[in-house]
């Protein structure tokens, strides 16, 4: 039985959760961080000194940071979910480091500028600036995705999972001008089609509009 410590909202926590639920291990969710707060008692800190979301343990293996939690199980538990291919795998290392260090800065920021500010701090050009930034990563993405369903190939990987993970919020937020992306947008829509997506990643976001505490 694997077990995944964090809340079901928590940005991370979906990415690593997504790739669980996709390898159709039984596997036990406890709620932590956030309102359930327990990341600072001598138990959690022993599996992850950092104090943060997502931590696993497999059978006595505990891992933390989300990509590494994607990657690890993707090798035990879903080698369908990793290219064979050495280059498409390399490309699949790409995309997820590509993800974590542009893409995914960029959509938090556009999340915390225009959600979880609240509505009287918000910050306009802070939100504009933040839009921009997603959107240029976004429009990477749009021209890859004109020649293939995924990432990598014409079949879902690992490289789908950090970047597939700010889609929902992306499309979801209020009061941002979205330019059309084909592209992009079809993809999310094969991604939404995934049960695992929709239990990890649509999760409805309400509990965090104008939290800022954690
Ligand atoms: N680099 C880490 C970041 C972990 C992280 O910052 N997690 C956030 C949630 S997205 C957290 O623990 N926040 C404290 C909380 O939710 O109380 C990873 O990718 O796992």
């Amino acid at each position: 039985m694997i077990r995944i410590w964090g809340r079901a909202s928590a940005f991370n926590l979906q990415k690593a959760y997504w790739a669980l639920l996709e390898t159709g291990q039984p596997h036990e969710r406890i709620d932590a961080g956030g309102d359930y707060g327990g990341l600072d008692t001598p138990d959690f800190l022993a599996r992850n000194p950092n104090g943060r979301i997502p931590v696993i343990d497999d059978d006595g293996f505990v891992l933390w940071e989300s990509q590494a939690i994607i990657r690890y199980l993707a090798d035990r538990y879903a080698t369908d979910l990793l290219p064979g291919d050495v280059h498409a795998r390399g490309l699949a290392s790409q995309w997820m480091d590509w993800a974590q260090t542009n893409l995914l800065p960029a959509a938090l920021d556009l999340f915390w500028g225009g959600v979880r500010m609240p509505k009287e701090k918000q910050n306009a050009a802070f939100i504009d600036g933040a839009l921009r930034r997603t959107l240029a990563g976004l429009t990477i993405l749009e021209d890859e995705l004109s020649t293939r369903p995924y990432l990598v190939g014409n079949s879902f990987t690992v490289a789908d999972i950090p970047a597939g993970t700010c889609l929902y919020r992306f499309f979801e937020m209020d009061a941002i001008k979205r330019p059309d992306l084909p592209n992009v947008s079809a993809w999310y829509a094969r991604l939404r089609d995934r049960p695992a997506y929709q239990q990890a990643v649509m999760v409805p976001f309400d509990e965090l509009i104008g939290k800022e505490s954690f």
